[in-house]
Parts: C-alpha cells; structure tokens; sequence
C-alpha cells in the first residue's frame, strides 16, 4: 500500500525529512517546481509541512480539499495564511518552547559578540594586527541597560540572562506584565531611548513590520546596539544599514534579513556588525525537538487526533475533514 502524501513547501530539515518519510511520501515543493503534476497531486495531500520562514498563501491552501493540518518546523509562522487556512477547516501548528532556550542563548551571544566585539577581535589576531595593536575598547555588557521588543516566552527567557549579567531590564509588548518587575514602556522608541542594547524577539508579519524603524535607531543612539533574533521584516533593513553607516547607532548583530538567504552585501563590508544566518535555534538537539514536535503534529493531524500544538488561532480547532 503506498504512504499518504503530503507537500513540503520549504527545504526541511532532515530530521523533520527523514521522520516524515518514515509514513507520509513527501512531495518537496512540487506546487513550486511542477504545477503541472502539483494539479493532479493536490487533492491527494493530507498534510503541509513547512518551516518558520516558509510561506503557506490562501491560493495553496484553496487547492488542497482534503488536508488535515499544516504543521510548521518553528515556532513563528508569519508566512501561514492563518485565516484561509481556518476558513478551510485546516489547523496549523507549530514548535513553541522546545527552541526558547536556545534563541535566549543565541540573543546574549549577539549582545556579546557585538558589545565585545569578538568576531572582530578574532580576524584582528588572524590578520596579524595584535603586535601593532591595541584594538578599540568594548562595550562592557555586565550592568548594562537592556531592551526587550516582545516578551513572550523567548522575551522573558532573554531576561532571565540578562539579569544573571546583571543588567537592567526593560521592555515593550502589545500589554504590559504586571507580574513582572521589569520597566516597561508603551513603543519601541521610549524603549530605545533608555536602553544600551534594544533586542527585537517579536513575531514577524503585518503586525510587527518595521517596527524598528529610522526613529527607533535614532531613539538608540550612537552609544545603542541592535539585536535582531525576531524577522527580518521587524526591522526596517534599510533605516537599519543608514544608522549602522552613519554612526546613528553604534552597531548590530543580526539574525534574521529581509530577503534571506540574501544578505545586502552592503552589510558585509561594516565593521560594527555580526551577522548570523538565521540559526537561532540550530543546534542538533533543538533542531531535534523540534523535528520530533513538528512529526507528531504532522501524524496526529492526519490520524484526526488532539493535536500537540497548535498556534493560538487554531486551539479551539479540529480537522473539519477528519
Ligand atoms: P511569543 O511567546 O508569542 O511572544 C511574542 C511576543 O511578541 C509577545 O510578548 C507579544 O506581546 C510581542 N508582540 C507581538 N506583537 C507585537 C507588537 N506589534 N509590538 C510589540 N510586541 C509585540 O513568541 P516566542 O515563542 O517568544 O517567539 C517570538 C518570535 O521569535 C517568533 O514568532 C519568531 O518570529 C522569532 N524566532 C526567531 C528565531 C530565529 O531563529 N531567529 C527562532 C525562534 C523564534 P504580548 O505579550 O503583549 O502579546
Ligand atoms: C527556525 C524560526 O530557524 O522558530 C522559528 O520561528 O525562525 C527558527 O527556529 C526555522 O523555523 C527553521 O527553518
């Protein structure tokens, strides 16, 4: 008996791959490389399975009558038409809290990379600079005034770093936390203008695009740095390349572009940044987590079974086409 199919629609990884092709025949990405063979296929589909950057429109989703679930290899899933897919009776999930741990750690490793200048001081000995040094002085991070833009559970698993650097915190959100004795402040730019290092850790899409913008960095100020472990669209790219340029802010370490895997070569040639390709959550471990997660989502979706878990918008939800 041949295997149910469902549709890849990003490049997996090969745990997630390899976990899936264990029951399900994966297509990879047909609807992209052969719509013609995709139309004959799609009703067959039972399940999507995508990662946190993949992009799931209302015009796929309109073609696949008979799938049970999209289950994304992440815990953003700003590419997902959330509303088309609930409309078509298909609930999404995705990988909260298995990664927390592991982007928290990548954030404080931007803050220090940047703050102390470690890939810097790295090509500095490589290069052969040190008998003609000293390299410029650090940042120090210890005490320092964070900032965090989004304080969920990554936000919050930030913090909790931050104070064992013994830092002051400070953050924005859509609400404020009253259980929680950091400062808050209602925008973005209130936020920037108190604090050293501004960490951005908020979902991506409509809701949050360019959230920092020109007047966010200038509100930082040429003493600031920027984090970016969030979207690429959260940050206006390029008010962010303007300030980096121009000494608005004093540097950044990014995560997350706009048109990955695309980085503006223009980025590549600043001194004042470090720059990450997207692997915030990519160790063996977490990438494994998140596999085992995303493959269980995947089964219980098609099997009409109590999915793991689902994104907010879809909790309440089951398969119409169980
Ligand atoms: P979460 O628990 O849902 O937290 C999201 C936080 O963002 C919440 O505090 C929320 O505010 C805040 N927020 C949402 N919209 C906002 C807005 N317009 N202005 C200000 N704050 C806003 O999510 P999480 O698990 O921490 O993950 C957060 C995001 O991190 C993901 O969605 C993804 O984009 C990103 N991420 C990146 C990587 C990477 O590899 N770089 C890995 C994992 C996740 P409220 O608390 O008031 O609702
Ligand atoms: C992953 C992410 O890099 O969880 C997210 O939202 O952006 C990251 O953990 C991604 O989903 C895997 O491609």
């Amino acid at each position: 008996m041949s295997k149910p199919d469902v549709l890849a629609v990003a490049k997996l990884h090969p745990f997630y791959k390899q976990a899936l092709e264990s029951l399900f025949t994966v297509h990879d990405r047909t609807h992209e490389t052969d719509p013609a063979a995709f139309a004959s296929l799609a009703p067959r589909i039972l399940g999507v399975a995508g990662t946190g950057e993949a992009s799931v429109p209302r015009s796929l989703l309109a073609q696949l009558p008979n799938a049970k679930v999209v289950s994304v290899f992440g815990v953003g899933y700003d590419g997902v038409d959330v509303p088309a897919a609930i409309e078509h009776g298909i609930p999404v999930t995705h990988t909260p809290e298995v990664l927390t741990d592991d982007v928290a750690d990548l954030a404080m490793g931007l803050v220090l990379s940047i703050g102390r200048a470690i890939p810097q001081a790295d090509q500095f000995v490589r290069a052969g600079r040190w008998p003609s040094g000293p390299m410029a002085l650090g940042r120090k991070v210890s005490g320092a005034r964070i900032g965090i833009v989004g304080l969920g559970r990554i936000g919050k698993a930030i913090a909790h770093r931050a104070s064992a650097f013994g830092m002051s915190i400070a953050y924005t959100a859509r609400s404020k936390k009253p259980d929680l004795n950091f400062t808050f402040y209602p925008s973005a730019t209130e936020l920037a203008a108190h604090v050293d290092f501004l960490v951005a850790i908020t979902p991506g899409g409509a809701g949050t695009k360019h959230l920092i913008n020109a007047e966010v960095l200038k509100a930082l100020g040429s003493s600031g740095f920027l984090i970016n472990v969030a979207r690429g669209s959260v940050v206006d790219e390029a008010a962010l390349l303007e300030a980096l340029q121009n000494g608005t802010i004093a540097g950044a370490g990014i995560d997350v572009f706009a048109n990955e895997p695309h980085v503006p070569e223009a980025f590549w040639k600043l001194n004042n940044v470090v720059l990450t390709p997207h692997m915030a959550s990519a160790t063996a471990q977490t990438r494994q987590a998140m596999a085992d997660l995303a493959f269980a989502n995947m089964q219980a979706g098609i099997a009409g079974q109590p999915l793991r878990t689902p994104v907010p918008e879809c909790m309440a939800m089951t398969s119409h086409k169980g």
